[in-house]
């Protein structure tokens, strides 16, 4: 049966933009729905956290980016983005990079709450996080084949864009390898067509 998949995604959410670029790279079509998710009651039905992405597949919920990008990446004739020799590696820095762009969404809203809410604690946290992991990746970079594209790559690109994008791009000038490297990544037309927007 021909599958009919759904992908419930915001526009600027690093972790849909994750299983968009997922998408592209291994060529599985999808029906890409921008919705908003703060107002998207519809959504309870297949995914009760009500978070994006959420992708439906003949009805079937597939909920989390990273379980997302595993099932269209099993469904594709390209190459794998989790080759076996690596996955344990390739798992955990997405998970580094995950934590990243939790970091600085959850800062983000905080700097967005009334003066009256908001903690200024919880946003210097996120920030020591951000600049922490930043660095982590800096100094433990891997000089990544360009020619095998995995899917920590995507993560990490998808979260240096969304720290640029919702914080700032300070950590440029700190960390050349990474600041290398991301420039050339961001040139893939499955980053460029992707990038974040306001609506
Ligand atoms: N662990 C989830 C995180 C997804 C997530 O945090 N999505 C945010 C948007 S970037 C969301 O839907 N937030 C809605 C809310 O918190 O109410 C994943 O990897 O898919």
């Amino acid at each position: 049966m021909k599958e009919k998949i759904i992908l419930y995604n915001g526009p600027s959410s690093p972790f849909g933009r994750k299983t968009k670029v997922t998408s592209l790279i291994q060529e599985i079509k999808l029906d890409e729905k921008i919705i908003n998710v703060y107002e998207a009651d519809f959504l309870d039905k297949h995914n009760p956290i009500r978070k994006i992405p959420t992708l439906v597949v003949n009805g079937f919920c597939i909920i989390d980016s990273d379980n997302i990008c595993l099932y269209l990446d099993s469904i594709s004739k390209k190459n794998t983005l989790f080759p076996k020799e690596n996955y344990w590696e390739i798992m955990s820095n997405t998970s580094i990079a995950n934590g990243l762009m939790e970091s600085v969404l959850e800062r983000r809203m905080e700097t967005i709450r009334q003066d009256n809410e908001k903690s200024l604690n919880f946003i210097k946290k996120q920030e020591i996080r951000i600049t922490r992991t930043i660095e982590w990746l800096e100094n433990n970079w891997i000089n990544y084949n360009k020619s095998y594209l995995t899917m920590d790559q995507v993560a990490i690109a998808c979260a240096l864009d969304y720290t640029t994008f919702r914080f700032n791009n300070n950590w440029k000038k700190d960390c050349p390898k990474l600041t290398s490297w991301f420039e050339d990544f961001i040139n893939n037309e499955f980053m460029k067509s992707t990038s974040p927007s306001e609506k």
